[in-house]
C-alpha cells in the first residue's frame, strides 16, 4: 500500500481520534484487507486503521452495518453480564465525520477502531490456548445465536458454500486463462475425487436436516487476541465474515490453522500433519460453549475439519489457476504451494478421522453438554 504518512494523517482526520498521530505502520500479516497501526503522542498504540478490501467486500456499507450490528450485541451480551473490561473484549469502532463506519476518499475505503493494549495473536498456539480459543468461538456462536438471518446479510455471497466453490473452481479450469492447468492435473482430479463428498452440509440443508446459524468464517487462529501478560483470552476479531452459514466453518477452520503441525503455506510437506492434542483442547472448548449444537451438527465436526481444509485448497487453486487475483501473494508460486500445504493436511486429517470421530463422541458422552 503506497501511502505516507500525511496521506495517513488525512484519512485519520476524518475520524474524531484522541491525541496527535506520531505513527502509522502496517501491522498483521492477513490475506485481504491492509491493517495499520496507529500510533499517538507519547507512544501510546491506540488505533487500527483498515483499509478494506472492496474487491472483494463489495458492499462496504453492508460490510460495516454488519460489524456494527455483531458488535453491538457482544457489548450488550457483555453488559448483562457485568464484564469489566468491554473494550478489551469487543471490538469498537469509530464513526467516521459522515456518521457511517468507514470513509470514503473517492478509491479506498477505510475503518478505524481502537487498539486492544497489551493484546497478542498468535500462527501458532500451545494445547491451553487452544482450549480457550475453542470455548472463545463457541461463546462467540453462542452470543450471536439469537440474531435472526435478517438482521445480517452475506458480505460475500456464497462466502462458505462447497458448491458454489467448486463451480468457481470448474470455471476457473475451463477457462484455464493463463495456461496454468497442465501443470496441476493431480491436484485437479484429488479435488474432484472428493467433491460430491464435501457438499454434504449443502444437501442436509436442502433436506432441512441442517439449519443455517451466524458464523465467524475465518477462526483462523490469528484472528483471536490473548493478553500479553497472563496469556488470558480476551476477544475475536477480524469480523469481514461473521455471516448466517452452516456452522461447520467455525470449528473447521480453526483446526485447519491450530491443528496443524506445519503452516498453512508450508513448502515442507513432511512438517505438515494433524497435532491430536490442539485437535483434542479445541474441540473440549469448543463442546463445552456451543451449547446450541444438534447431534448432527456434532457428529459432522471431524468432517467439519476435513470440509474447511478441502475448501481451503480448492480456494488457493482456484486463485492460482485464475492468475492469482483474490489472495496476496508473496512469491509466484504461493497459491500453488498453499494448495499442496492443505491437500497434505486434508490427507492427514483423512488419516485420523476415524480417531476424531471416537474422540468428539467420547467427549460429548463426558457430561460436558447439556
Ligand atoms: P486481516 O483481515 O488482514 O486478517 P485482522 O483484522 O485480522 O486483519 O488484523 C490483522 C492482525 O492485526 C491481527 O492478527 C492482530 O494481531 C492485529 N489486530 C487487529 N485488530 C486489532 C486490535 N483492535 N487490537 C490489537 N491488535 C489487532
Ligand atoms: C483470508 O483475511 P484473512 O487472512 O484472515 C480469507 C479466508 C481464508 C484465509 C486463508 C475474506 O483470511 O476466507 O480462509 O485468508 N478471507 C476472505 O488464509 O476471503
Ligand atoms: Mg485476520
Amino acid at each position: 500500500m503506497e501511502k505516507t504518512q500525511k496521506q495517513f494523517l488525512q484519512i485519520l482526520s476524518r475520524f474524531s481520534l484522541e491525541g496527535k498521530v506520531s505513527s502509522v505502520e502496517p501491522f498483521g500479516n492477513g490475506h485481504i484487507n491492509d491493517t495499520l497501526k496507529v500510533t499517538v503522542d507519547g507512544g501510546e498504540e491506540k488505533y487500527v486503521l483498515q483499509r478494506i478490501n472492496h474487491a472483494i467486500f463489495k458492499d462496504v456499507d453492508k460490510l460495516q452495518q454488519n460489524i456494527h450490528t455483531v458488535t453491538s450485541h457482544i457489548r450488550r451480551r457483555l453488559e448483562e453480564t457485568g464484564e469489566m473490561d468491554i473494550d478489551r473484549k469487543v471490538l469498537t469502532f469509530l464513526p467516521a465525520e459522515n456518521g457511517k463506519y468507514y470513509h470514503f476518499d473517492g478509491n479506498n475505503y477505510w475503518r478505524v477502531c481502537l487498539f486492544i493494549p497489551h493484546s497478542k495473536s498468535y500462527e501458532e498456539i500451545n494445547t491451553e490456548k487452544a482450549f480457550e480459543a475453542g470455548q472463545a468461538f463457541g461463546h462467540f456462536q453462542t452470543m450471536l445465536a439469537d440474531l435472526s438471518e435478517e438482521s445480517l446479510g452475506e458480505t460475500i455471497p456464497n462466502f462458505h458454500n462447497m458448491e458454489f466453490r467448486l463451480t468457481q473452481f470448474r470455471e476457473a479450469v475451463s477457462a484455464d486463462m493463463i495456461c496454468r492447468t497442465k501443470k496441476v492435473q493431480e491436484l485437479i482430479a484429488a479435488i474432484e475425487k472428493r467433491a460430491e463428498s464435501m457438499c454434504i452440509q449443502e444437501k442436509l440443508y436442502r433436506e432441512g436436516k441442517l439449519i443455517k446459524r451466524v458464523n465467524h468464517c475465518d477462526t483462523k487462529v490469528n484472528n483471536i487476541l490473548f493478553d500479553e501478560k497472563d496469556g488470558s483470552l480476551l476477544c475475536v476479531i477480524d469480523l469481514d465474515t461473521v455471516m448466517p452459514g452452516f456452522v461447520l466453518s467455525d470449528y473447521g477452520d480453526f483446526i485447519r490453522t491450530g491443528a496443524n503441525t506445519g503452516a498453512e503455506d508450508d513448502p515442507d510437506l513432511d512438517r505438515i500433519g494433524v497435532n491430536m492434542e490442539i485437535f483434542r483442547a479445541y474441540t473440549r472448548g469448543y463442546l463445552e460453549t456451543a451449547s446450541f449444537l444438534t447431534p448432527t451438527e456434532i457428529n459432522l465436526l471431524p468432517y467439519g475439519a476435513r470440509l474447511l481444509t478441502y475448501m481451503q485448497a480448492v480456494r488457493f487453486l482456484t486463485d492460482y489457476i485464475n492468475g492469482d487475483t483474490y489472495y496476496k501473494i508473496q512469491y509466484p508460486e504461493h497459491n500453488l504451494v498453499r494448495t499442496r500445504a492443505q491437500f497434505k493436511f486434508l490427507l492427514s486429517l483423512e488419516t485420523h478421522a476415524e480417531e476424531m470421530c471416537l474422540e468428539v463422541s467420547r467427549l460429548k458422552g463426558n457430561g460436558k453438554r447439556n
